[in-house]
């Protein structure tokens, strides 16, 4: 990879993959991604995309592989749990609050289970994708469970028996009725950030940077 050119990880394929590219060209960046590969060179600006899975954007970030990345908040606090827990580098700072991506991680239980609180949750087995931040909210409730760690199909662990509630991202809310399941808490909101790392950027990276900022803020007020 070049130097020289400043490098922007964004998720290959997913929820967050359209809005990123879309946010790319209102930026003016044109960018060539018709062969689905790991890296996209822009043709009219020194940048280059690297295309990834969600998960392995904020540690990129803070291994400073990358200069800039576009993740959820979600994968960004559960990410940086686990660094700080693992002893590993978790520095970036985010520049922008994109105006995509909204979610939030709750607690659900099946419609049968009779929810008076977290404490209901007491030496539990809950399945998810965020054992991290599910802790943190479970420790200040006072609340010890065991988690199940699932990174698919959380949904269905209650019926089939695999834990006794889950804590997964909703939505619409759409996932969690198929399932006969009732959200009762919600632990986390999340929307798409744009992350920097904390290393020092060459000055020419640093004015990409500068002028995608204000074209990323005009954009997002042209939307609201
Ligand atoms: O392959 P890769 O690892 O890159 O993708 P992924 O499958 O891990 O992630 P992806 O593309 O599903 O989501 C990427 C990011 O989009 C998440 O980390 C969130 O920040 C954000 N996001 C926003 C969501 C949702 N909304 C969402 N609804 N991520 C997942 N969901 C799932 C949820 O897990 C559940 O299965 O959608 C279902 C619930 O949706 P509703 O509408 O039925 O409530
Ligand atoms: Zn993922």
């Amino acid at each position: 990879m070049d130097q020289n050119r400043l490098r922007i990880a964004i998720q290959k394929s997913g929820r967050l993959s359209t809005e990123c590219q879309k946010l790319l060209k209102g930026c003016g960046v044109k960018l060539n991604l018709r062969e689905q590969r790991l890296i996209a060179h822009a043709e009219n600006m020194p940048i280059d995309l690297l295309l990834v899975r969600d998960d392995d954007i904020p540690g990129l970030v803070m291994d400073g592989v990358v200069d800039l990345g576009v993740v959820g908040e979600n994968v960004l606090e559960e990410t940086l749990m686990e660094r700080q827990a693992q002893g590993q580098s978790a520095d970036y700072s985010v520049l922008k609050r994109l105006d995509f991506g909204g979610c939030r991680l709750s607690l659900a239980v099946a419609q049968e289970f009779d929810y008076q609180g977290p404490e209901s949750l007491e030496g539990k087995r809950i399945a998810t994708s965020y054992p991290w931040l599910l802790k943190r909210y479970m420790d200040r409730q006072g609340v010890t469970f065991k988690s199940v760690m699932l990174n698919g199909s959380v949904e269905v662990a209650p019926r089939a028996g695999v834990a006794d509630a889950i804590c997964d991202l909703v939505s619409t809310g759409a996932t969690l009725e198929a399932n006969g399941l009732v959200e009762t808490d919600v632990i986390f909101r999340s929307k798409a950030v744009l992350i920097q790392s904390a290393s020092t950027l060459p000055t020419a990276k640093q004015q990409v940077i500068d002028r995608l900022l204000p074209r990323i803020q005009g954009l997002q007020q042209a939307r609201e």
